[in-house]
């Protein structure tokens, strides 16, 4: 039978510790300041941004919410990215993703400043993580390697699969396991003997975004298995990539949806955000 691993929980101690650094800050007369866009009206992004806004509320940062309209062009959100690339009260800008069709992504990621880039998107940062020598790392994975180092999983010599190859989460996740020492096992539409692969897996990461694909013929027993998905069911609901009742006898260890890898991320990217105000600040 599987342990929880409480993302809630494990996030509540991040950014207790993020706030007691923030006070410290705060108390030499430095406040943090979070920019956050949000660009048309995805209902998924507009809770993931109002629970961002809400930590930076329980941290003590400043949130510069700018919600734009879908017919936002490409050349008004870049001079957006600039204005706030210049703007001395923030210290992180965040781009919520997916935005609208019309708009280059790769353009808008590029445009960030690298140093207020605290989602570790633009490619200095993924260069940066990439050589092991860095300043912020991308927040789902980031959160994901403090889930396994707080529940005391550990990674030196293990078997890990990610199943997934986005550069926001399965590429970075990859990358982070690798620098912990784990034997890494990257799958994808294209594997071959997906089912083989992930049953040999210590750690399995499933990133896929297909609701219940992660099934229990593909958990080792005892295994570690960390959810990253976030699906939304017809009945409303929310679903991991992992069929969770399903694979909760083999699973060894089981982060649940809600409540597991999306905190987690919220709270990574708290902690990048007083990484940037240091850093600015020349404060070790
Ligand atoms: N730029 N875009 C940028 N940075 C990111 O780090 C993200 N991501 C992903 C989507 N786009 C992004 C997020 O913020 C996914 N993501 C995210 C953040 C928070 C939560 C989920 C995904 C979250 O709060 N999840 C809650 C449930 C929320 C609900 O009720 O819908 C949970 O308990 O899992």
């Amino acid at each position: 039978m599987a342990k929880i691993i409480d993302g809630k929980a494990i996030s509540a101690n991040v950014k207790a510790q993020v706030k007691e650094e923030a006070d410290k800050l705060k108390a030499q007369g430095i406040s943090i300041g979070l920019a956050v866009v949000i660009v048309g009206n995805n209902p998924a992004s507009r809770v993931y941004v109002n629970n961002k806004k809400k930590a930076c509320a329980e941290v003590g940062f400043e949130s510069f919410e700018y919600a734009l309209p879908e017919e936002t062009t490409q050349d008004e959100l870049l001079a957006l990215v600039e204005k706030l690339n210049g703007d001395d009260k923030v210290n992180g800008i965040l781009v919520q993703l997916p935005l609208p069709k019309h708009i280059d992504e790769n353009a808008v990621i590029n445009a960030i400043r690298p140093d207020k880039d605290v989602d570790a998107f633009h490619p200095a940062n993924v260069g940066h993580i990439m050589i092991g020598d860095f300043s912020f790392l991308p927040c789902t994975p980031a959160g994901v390697m403090e889930m396994l180092a707080q529940t005391g999983i550990e990674t030196d010599g293990k078997n890990c699969v990610v199943i997934g190859r986005s550069n926001i989460v399965g590429k970075p996740m990859a990358m982070l396991l690798l620098h912990k020492n784990a034997t890494v096992t990257i799958c994808h539409s294209h594997t071959k003997n997906l089912k083989e692969i992930c049953s040999k897996a210590d750690i399995l990461v499933a990133a896929v975004g297909k609701a219940k694909f992660v099934t229990p013929d593909m958990v080792k027993e005892g295994a570690a298995v960390i959810d990253v998905g976030m699906n939304r069911l017809e009945n409303g609901k929310l679903c991991g990539d992992v069929d969770y009742d399903a694979c909760f006898e083999k699973a060894g260890y089981i982060t649940p949806v809600p409540g597991g890898v999306g905190p987690m991320t919220i709270a990574m990217l708290m902690k990048n955000t007083l990484t940037s105000a240091k850093i600015k600040n020349n404060i070790k």
